[in-house]
C-alpha cells in the first residue's frame, strides 16, 4: 500500500483499477476480472491501491464511466497522487483523450497493459519483433490523440497546421516501421517453416493454456528443458521445442519419441494485434498432432479460462486438434463455489468428484496432475502415449 517501503530499486507506480461491472456478468465475475487485472498491473510494475467499479449495461461511449463516478475517481487520484489509471477494457482513442482530461494522470487500457508486459518479457529477436509490430499497430490509430492533446496544451491556434504535418510524418514513419517488421517476421516465419519441415518425421505435442497455469513447469518436468517458470503472467513468449523419449509400454518395441513445445499463454481479451503478430509462434500449435490443454484447477475461474483458451484456439484455426485436457495444480485445489454449482446434490466437493464430473463432461480425455509436486506424471505420460495410438492406429514411433 501507499507509504510502504520497497526494497527493490524501482518503486512501483501507484495505480487505480477501473472496470465496468456489466449487468450481464454472473455474481463474482467482475471481482475475478479485477483480480486478474491487478495481477497484470503487478507484473507490469504497478501497485494497485484502489479499485473502482460501476454497474452498467455498457461502458460510457465518451468517458467509459458516468459523470458522477468519474468525478469520484478524479478526486481520489488527485488526493492520493496516483500515477496511472488502468481500465479493464480496450479504450477508444477518444475515450482515452477524454479520460486524460478528466483524471489528469496516465491512462492505460487493458490492451496497452498486456502489450507492455509482452514488451518487458520479450527476450529473443522473434518475440521482440512480434511485440514491436503489435505495439506499432496499436499506436497507429492513436497518434492523432497524442498530437491533438499537445495542440490543446499549447493553445491550439497556430499550432494546428504544424501538428497535423507532424502527425502525418509520424504516421508515415510508423507505417514504414510496420512494413519493415512484417518483412522481418516473414523471414523468421520461413526459417521456422524450414526448421519444422526438418522435424516432420517426428510426432509433435504442444502445450497450450491460459497464462500462469503451469505449462512451462510441465515442459520442464517432462524434458528438463530449463524453461523459465514464474508466478507472473506471460513468463513465456517464445515457443521452446524439445525431444521427449518415453520407454514404450511394450518393452520389446522402440521407445516413444516426440517433440514437445511450450508456447505463449492466452488471456481474456488478448489484444487482437498480439494474436495477429504472434501467428508464427502460434504455428507451433497448428503444427501439432496433439494439444495438451493445461488448466489451473486451483483457480476459481478455471472454467472461464478454459472457454477463453478454446475460443482462442478457434481463432487461430486449431479448435479441431486432438486434445488431452491436463488439470494441473491438484495440490493446490480447494473445493470452491464453482465446484458447489457442479455437485449440487452432494456436500462433499473433493477432488475425486471433480475428476468424475470432468471426465463425464468433456469429450476429450482428461488427466489430473501436479507438475510442481510430481503427482500423477506417469498417468500424464501414459495418456499421451494412448492418445497417439488413438490418433494413429498404426503408430509410427
Ligand atoms: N501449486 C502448484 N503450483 C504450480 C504447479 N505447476 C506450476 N505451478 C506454479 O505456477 C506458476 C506458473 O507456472 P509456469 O509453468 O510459469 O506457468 P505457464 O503456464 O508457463 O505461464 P506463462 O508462461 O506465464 O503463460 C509458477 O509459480 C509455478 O511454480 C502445480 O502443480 N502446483
Ligand atoms: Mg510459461
Amino acid at each position: 500500500m501507499k507509504g510502504q517501503i520497497f526494497d527493490t530499486a524501482i518503486k512501483p507506480e501507484l495505480a487505480v483499477l477501473i472496470a465496468a461491472d456489466l449487468y450481464s456478468y454472473r455474481k463474482g465475475k467482475c471481482a475475478e476480472y479485477l483480480e486478474e487485472l491487478a495481477f497484470l498491473a503487478l507484473t507490469a510494475g504497478a501497485e494497485t491501491v484502489k479499485i473502482f467499479t460501476q454497474k452498467t449495461d455498457r461502458p460510457h461511449s465518451k468517458t467509459y464511466l458516468g459523470q458522477g463516478k468519474l468525478e469520484e475517481v478524479a478526486a481520489y487520484i488527485k488526493e492520493n497522487e496516483i500515477a496511472v489509471a488502468i481500465f479493464d477494457d480496450e479504450l477508444s482513442p477518444s475515450q482515452t483523450r477524454n479520460l486524460e482530461d478528466a483524471l489528469v494522470c496516465k491512462i492505460i487500457d487493458r490492451s496497452m497493459l498486456i502489450l507492455d508486459i509482452f514488451a518487458k518479457n520479450a527476450r529473443t529477436a522473434t518475440a521482440k519483433t512480434q511485440v514491436e509490430l503489435a505495439r506499432n499497430e496499436y499506436l497507429l490509430p492513436r497518434l492523432t490523440r497524442m498530437w491533438g492533446h499537445l495542440d490543446r496544451q499549447k493553445g491550439g491556434i497556430g499550432q494546428r497546421g504544424a501538428g497535423e504535418k507532424e502527425i502525418e510524418t509520424d504516421r508515415r514513419a510508423i507505417r514504414h516501421t510496420i512494413s519493415l517488421l512484417k518483412d522481418k517476421l516473414k523471414d523468421i516465419d520461413n526459417q521456422n517453416q524450414t526448421r519444422r519441415k526438418n522435424r516432420d518425421a517426428m510426432k509433435k505435442v504442444a502445450l497450450v493454456g491460459y497464462t500462469n497455469v503451469g505449462k512451462s513447469t510441465i515442459m520442464n518436468a517432462l524434458t528438463k528443458a530449463g524453461v523459465l517458470t514464474e508466478n507472473k503472467l506471460f513468463a513465456t513468449l517464445d515457443s521452446t521445442a524439445r525431444k521427449v523419449v518415453f520407454p514404450n509400454p511394450d518393452h520389446s518395441a522402440m521407445p516413444i519419441t516426440f517433440i514437445l513445445s511450450d508456447t505463449v499463454g492466452f488471456i481474456r481479451k488478448l489484444p487482437h494485434q498480439l494474436v495477429e503478430s504472434f501467428k508464427s509462434t502460434l504455428d507451433e500449435v497448428l503444427d501439432a498432432d496433439l494439444l495438451l490443454h493445461v488448466v489451473d484447477v486451483s483457480h476459481q475461474g478455471f472454467e472461464d479460462q478454459m472457454d477463453v483458451v478454446k475460443s482462442t484456439l478457434d481463432e487461430i484455426g486449431a479448435a479441431q486438434k486432438p486434445t488431452l485436457i491436463v488439470f494441473n495444480k491438484i495440490d493446490n485445489y480447494n473445493p470452491n463455489p464453482t465446484a458447489e454449482d457442479i455437485f449440487e446434490d452432494t456436500t462433499i466437493y473433493d477432488l475425486d468428484l471433480l475428476k468424475q464430473s470432468w471426465m463425464a463432461k468433456e469429450n476429450a480425455p482428461v488427466v489430473f496432475i501436479s507438475a510442481l509436486k510430481n503427482e500423477n506424471m506417469d498417468e500424464l505420460k501414459n495418456k499421451i502415449i494412448e492418445r497417439f495410438y488413438k490418433v494413429n492406429p498404426k503408430p509410427t514411433f
